[in-house]
């Protein structure tokens, strides 16, 4: 046999054996699931001899987040050292052709080599290796195996409403935390709303000291608001586990918080939408909105900045009577008030842009003749899957979070009586998890458009920080497996077979959640009021 025959019967028994081992690809106990997985035969061991191994510094702070979560889960303390090289390693390597997110991990019996060209990608290495590592017989042994892993899409959010009720900062970092373990990276703060305005704005000083009193089981609670330096906290919080901080002042409607501060810039309404809108005639209402976001756009780095611009006609009765407004329609030719609505949320785009951010709205914005290169939407509505259709032939670039299934304000079984239902459905996590058929065949060919999922948490009825996790716990998971992991690796039952290491998890952190396999372990916690108990509609 001469050499060229010797190299190609090598090649051949090569991709049979390539073959062989992606035959034999499968899921491993980590959420999110990572997207390719070659198993190997063995495993590793980490010991107490076991040293961490860095030979970047472009990476390097991931070995004590390492080194010291290590200890944490396992009591396993390890030596660092910066060669790379060594036996019985844990090697973090620097591998400039990933990209951001992306990562590698290599596990063989003397070791284990983690890659990625960006703190993030070894961060999320990280992870997965932590989430990995579970004790047998006491000992810490790890399979061998290649994980190749990189996010499905780049959007992987989550939404708090901290109008209706205000939860602080101390909970938006645990809530960080888990979302850090998920390898979920974006957090959208719904700061502004009916029953209280979050953030401090230095040049409305009134905002905070009227706007922020109450909350929407009790008009007259103390006030509560994130001051600037606060959310400085809450963005390096966040950056150092790689999420983005998105803001959220709504507008033209759901201002009624502003319009108890400023009564001169409101648009009216009456009874329970009182001061709903802002005034859309007065060019002091956009001074007020240029001014705000000024400070937003200088406090939050993301480059987006979202706007609401949801439920107008909820509150906007007033609009057809003012004599200001009407004039302003028949002079600006808006033909109607939703013209006019239109017409607000284009000013806004453009002020948000004047900042150098882009926009985001929810899929109302749509209409209003905002372009794809300004704007993005979130698609809300899944009893109008037109609007996500019209988004899509239009070009915008979408974020989903339908109600069915991404709210979580909506109870997870039916069991549940404090929370939303719709039409009799409701959210249990194997429908988070698998999505509704339509809206996955949608989001399959429509790939380029589709930025990412996020849970959006609206919080009328979630007074208190037991209720609220218990209304996005275990959820949260299915959202991040949604969003990380490609279509053809999910599986439900392998998914159902990691959420019991995921309560394990939240028990750690002292966080409570609803046991979808013990229900009578986590019984719902009432709400502080009987107004709680609504099952609406
Ligand atoms: C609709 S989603 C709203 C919120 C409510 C939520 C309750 C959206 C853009 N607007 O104002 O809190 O429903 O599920």
């Amino acid at each position: 046999m001469n050499n060229k025959t010797l190299a190609t019967l090598f090649t051949v028994l090569c991709s049979f054996l390539f073959a062989n081992t992606f035959a034999q690809q499968t899921h491993i106990n980590v959420i999110p699931q990572p997207n390719n997985i070659i198993q190997g035969k063995d495993h590793f061991i980490i010991n107490p001899k076991t040293v961490i191994t860095c030979s970047s510094e472009q990476i390097s702070k991931n070995v004590s987040i390492l080194s010291s979560s290590l200890k944490e889960n396992t009591g396993l303390e390890l030596k660092t050292k910066k060669n790379a090289g060594a036996k019985n390693s844990i090697h973090l390597k620097l591998n400039p052709v990933l990209k951001p997110e992306a990562y590698h991990i290599t596990i063989d019996k003397k070791g284990i080599v983690c890659e990625a060209s960006s703190n993030v990608g070894m961060f999320y290495a990280v992870q997965t290796l932590l989430q990995s590592i579970k004790p047998t017989d006491g000992k810490y042994a790890i399979n061998c195996m290649i994980i190749e892993d990189s996010p499905q899409y780049q959007w992987r959010g989550f939404m708090l409403d901290d109008s209706r009720h205000f939860f602080g900062k101390e909970v938006v970092k645990q809530i960080l935390d888990v979302m850090a373990y998920l390898k979920m990276n974006r957090f959208h703060m719904h700061l502004t709303d009916e029953n209280g305005w979050r953030v401090e704005i230095k040049k409305y000083p009134k905002l905070t000291e009227i706007g922020a009193e109450g909350n929407w089981s009790d008009r007259n609670a103390p006030r509560k608001f994130y001051t600037q330096d606060d959310i400085r906290e809450i963005i390096a919080y966040a950056a150092e586990r790689h999420i983005m901080v998105i803001p959220e002042i709504d507008m033209p409607g759901h201002a009624s918080a502003a319009s108890r501060a400023y009564p001169e810039i409101s648009g009216g309404g009456t009874g329970r939408w009182e001061g709903f809108t802002f005034h859309p005639a007065k060019e002091t209402t956009y001074q007020f909105i240029d001014d705000v976001m000024t400070e937003i756009a200088t406090l939050f780095p993301a480059p987006y900045i979202h706007i609401g611009g949801d439920e107008v006609h909820y509150g906007n009765k007033v609009w057809f009577t003012d004599p200001l407004i009407q004039q302003f329609i028949k002079d600006n030719n808006l033909k109607n008030e939703i013209g006019l609505e239109h017409y607000f949320v284009r000013r806004a785009c453009d002020i948000v842009n004047s900042k150098g951010k882009t926009m985001i709205g929810w899929d109302e914005i749509i209409a209003s003749g905002v372009t794809p290169d300004k704007a993005i939407t979130m698609w809300w509505r899944h009893d109008k899957p037109k609007q996500l259709t019209t988004a899509l032939n239009k070009g915008f670039s979408i974020i989903m979070t339908p109600r069915i299934p991404c709210y979580f304000d909506f109870v997870q079984d039916s069991t549940q009586q404090i929370g939303r239902r719709w039409g009799g459905k409701f959210n249990p996590i194997n429908e988070v998890y698998t999505f509704p058929d339509d809206i996955n065949s949608l989001i399959k060919n429509n790939q380029s458009q589709i930025m990412g999922m996020q849970a959006s948490t609206w919080t009328e009825r979630i007074a208190d920080t037991k209720r609220l996790y218990y209304m996005i716990f275990p959820r949260l998971a299915a959202i991040a497996e949604d969003a990380w992991t490609n279509q053809t690796r999910k599986d439900y039952s392998s998914f159902e077979n990691n959420i019991p290491d995921f309560l394990k998890y939240l028990d750690k952190k002292g966080i409570n959640y609803f046991n979808p396999f013990d229900k009578k372990t986590t019984p719902e916690p009432w709400g502080p009021t009987k107004a709680d108990v609504i099952a609406e509609g």
